[in-house]
């Protein structure tokens, strides 16, 4: 990894505008489980059978006790070195932005505990797939904070809207659902004007999400990879760090 380590470091010391793009993989080092993958797997229900509005209207206990259980798991997690170093990264460099796939909050978390406060930072991330600790309403898509434990013994007992007592659901984007066209928009020129583009921990097989470091390459800028595994995106990276990334952002961006 070394010499790939010194070619993603003299990459980093070139750019002058960065994006980093995130995933699941950024997480995993929290004890936050990823979506794909042997570890991946919840009671044996993939991510595409339950992260769907068909399924959340086909069986919302089921989906709800999903959400319920990693919101719960979420809760006990902290940001691990890896989200620290990019929120060190976006505090340090005057055009970096974070673009994360992830709903963890994590990346938020981290841009408060290296800023010191909870105002506005270039450490707070893009969310391109929401937040899990937001329910908005399946009806009339008023939002709120979400409930730590959810009972999910029956219908009448998940949570519901104080407006118009629809359902309320994890205020995240669902296979099938459009991302949020201004935050999208805004990933995409971001990820166009750069001139490099990290991809850390992401699969790349959700779209449009997996587009955004495409972005980057096809305005001439280079993309560094950081993933335990290699994806479609590894051939058209500059460097791939195969290593976790904990342990590779830590080495790139020093405290
Ligand atoms: C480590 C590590 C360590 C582990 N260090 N690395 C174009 C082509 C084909 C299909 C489509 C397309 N455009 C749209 C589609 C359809 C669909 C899609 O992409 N399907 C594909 C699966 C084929 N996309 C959509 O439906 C999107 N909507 C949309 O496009 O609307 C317009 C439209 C509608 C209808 C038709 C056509 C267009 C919406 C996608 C929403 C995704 N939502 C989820 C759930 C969010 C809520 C929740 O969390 O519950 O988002 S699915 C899930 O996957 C989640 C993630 O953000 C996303 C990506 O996963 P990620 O982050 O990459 O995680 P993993 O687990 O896959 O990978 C982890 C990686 O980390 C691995 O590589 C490991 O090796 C690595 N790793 N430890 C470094 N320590
Ligand atoms: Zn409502």
């Amino acid at each position: 990894m070394n010499e790939t380590l010194e070619q993603a470091r003299a990459l980093l010391e070139n750019a002058r505008r960065i994006v980093a793009v995130t995933g699941a993989g950024i997480s995993a080092e929290s004890g936050v489980p990823t979506f794909r993958g042997p570890e991946g797997l919840w009671k044996s229900h993939r991510p595409e059978e339950l992260a769907t509005a068909a399924a959340f209207a086909r069986d919302p206990q089921t989906v709800w006790e999903w959400y319920g259980w990693r919101r719960e798991l979420i809760a006990t997690c902290s940001p691990n070195p890896a989200h620290l170093a990019l929120a060190r990264l976006a505090l340090d460099h005057p055009e970096v932005a974070i673009i994360t796939q992830n709903v963890d909050g994590l990346h938020t978390r981290a841009a408060t505990e290296e800023a010191g406060h909870v105002d506005f930072s270039p450490a707070l991330p893009i969310e391109l797939h929401g937040s899990i600790n937001r329910d908005r309403c399946s009806a009339c898509d008023a939002r709120r904070p979400g409930s730590p434990v959810i009972d999910v013994t029956s219908i009448d007992t998940l949570p519901q809207c104080d407006r118009c007592s629809a359902l309320m659901r994890p205020d995240v984007v669902w296979f099938g659902e459009v991302l949020n066209e201004v935050i999208l928009d805004r990933a995409f020129r971001l990820a166009r004007s750069a001139d490099l583009c990290l991809v850390v921990g992401t699969s790349a097989l959700v779209h449009p999400a997996a587009s955004v470091p495409l972005a980057t390459l096809g305005n001439g800028g280079k993309l560094i990879e950081i993933n335990i595994q290699e994806t479609s995106l590894t051939p058209y990276a500059s460097a791939q760090l195969n290593a976790p990334a904990g342990i590779v952002l830590t080495k790139l961006i020093p405290e």
